[in-house]
């Protein structure tokens, strides 16, 4: 078994198939520090957390994990909570992702089983599930393209089989990782005139920030001052004070929705990033990752492979609905108007007054199995 990539599908594979008894190669372009220190999602639905207990990699996640019953919206100046919780009986656990592979890296190694770094694969041959990279190649019964939106596994489906759906949205994310303690009890998602913007957490002594901006915004445009006073503006709060503290790390993520299908050819099956993408506002990058690889593992190891692809995509465009929702429901639109808006805090009064509407948001932030 092949695995391109060693981001959390590839790992969390991995894991899974040691368990199964399954050897597996995992070979990954990038060094071990730099995929150790990309940070990335923090949100991790229940049934997930279950899932890397399963692959033995969820001891630090259970003591350092904080599991959220609820999340908040806020619009118009007021902050509204939507308990997950009491909605569905499922929690969210916040943890970084970065964390996670931290842990996964450091039990495969311990295991002692193969993951070779700064090894870029530059070609699958899915029928015959050959693996090159420079100086070597592997024939596998399996091949997983676990290797993200950029990887090859993707671009290696041959024949015109493959067909892919997309929308770019026109901003993105500037992301902050700040040493200050968060200044909320859980996630606040704000929709706000001036664009949105998200808190968020990875620890009691840091807090993850986000804020709407250009999809192509520079950063030097935002010294930390400007970043915190936008912040404020954006989540004011009247009887509340958003804390600041030194920036450790910032970024601009774009957001992109993408969907390719099928996601397997012969012996290559793709999990994760390198078949679909969704714009973060949902937190289900990571969460349909796992997912993925989690049928995959099943499929290989018990049989039941040729409905991967099929049942990997019906929990996909689930999720590829809901950040697009909560997406549009959120953001400024360039050229919306006073209809927009109002469309926008008309839906936003709905899910934090009507039971049925919220128990929707919430069965699709928590990730039940609805297909
Ligand atoms: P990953 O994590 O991209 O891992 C793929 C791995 O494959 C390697 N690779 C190759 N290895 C060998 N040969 C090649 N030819 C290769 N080409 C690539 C890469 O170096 C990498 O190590 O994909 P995976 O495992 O599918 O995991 C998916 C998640 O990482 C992703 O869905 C989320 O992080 C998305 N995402 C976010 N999701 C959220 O839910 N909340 C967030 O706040 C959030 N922030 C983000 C994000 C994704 C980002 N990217 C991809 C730009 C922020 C960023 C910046
Ligand atoms: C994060 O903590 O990075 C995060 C949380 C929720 C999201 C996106 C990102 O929807």
């Amino acid at each position: 078994m092949g695995i391109v990539g060693a981001g959390p599908a590839g790992l969390t594979l991995g894991r899974l198939l040691e368990r199964a008894g399954i050897e597996s190669v995992i070979l990954e372009s990038r060094s071990r520090e730099y995929c150790e220190h990309r940070i990335r999602a923090g949100v991790i639905e229940q049934r997930n957390v279950e899932l890397l207990r399963e692959a033995g990699a969820a001891d630090r996640l259970d003591r350092e994990g904080i599991v959220h019953g609820g999340i908040y919206l806020q619009f118009d100046g007021e902050r509204h909570h939507v308990p997950l919780h009491e909605l569905t009986g499922r929690s969210i656990v916040i943890y970084g992702q970065t964390e996670i592979v931290k842990d996964l890296i450091a039990a495969r190694l311990e295991s002692g089983l193969p993951l070779e770094f700064e090894c870029e694969v530059t070609e699958v041959d899915p029928e015959r599930g050959v693996i090159r990279w420079q100086g070597g190649e592997l024939e596998c019964d399996v091949v997983a393209g676990c290797d993200g939106f950029h990887g090859i596994s993707r671009a290696s489906i041959r024949g015109g089989i493959l067909s892919t759906v997309e929308r770019d949205y026109p901003f993105g994310w500037l992301g902050i990782l700040a040493q200050v303690e968060p200044s909320m009890d859980e996630l606040v998602y704000n929709h706000h005139e001036r664009g949105f913007a998200l808190l968020s957490l990875r620890s009691p002594q840091l807090s993850r920030y986000y804020l709407q901006v250009a999809h192509d915004e520079d950063l030097a445009e935002w010294p930390d001052e400007r970043i915190w006073e936008e912040l404020r503006r954006r989540t004011a709060l009247e009887g509340w004070t958003l804390h600041d503290g030194p920036v450790l790390e910032k970024g601009v993520t774009g957001m992109r929705s993408f969907v390719a299908s099928p996601m397997q050819q012969g012996r290559l099956y793709l999990a994760g990033d390198a078949a679909h993408i969704v714009p973060p506002t949902g937190a289900k990058g990571l969460n349909l990752a796992l997912a993925d690889v989690r049928l995959l593992a099943d499929g290989i190891a018990n049989g039941g492979l040729e409905h991967y692809s099929r049942d990997c995509l019906r929990r996909v465009w689930r999720a590829e609905h809901f950040s697009w929702w909560m997406t549009s429901m959120l953001h400024r639109l360039p050229g919306d108007d006073p209809f927009d808006l109002e469309l926008q805090r008309s839906q936003l009064r709905y899910v934090t007054t009507s039971e049925v509407a919220a128990r929707s948001l919430a069965e699709n932030y928590v990730g039940l199995d609805l297909v």
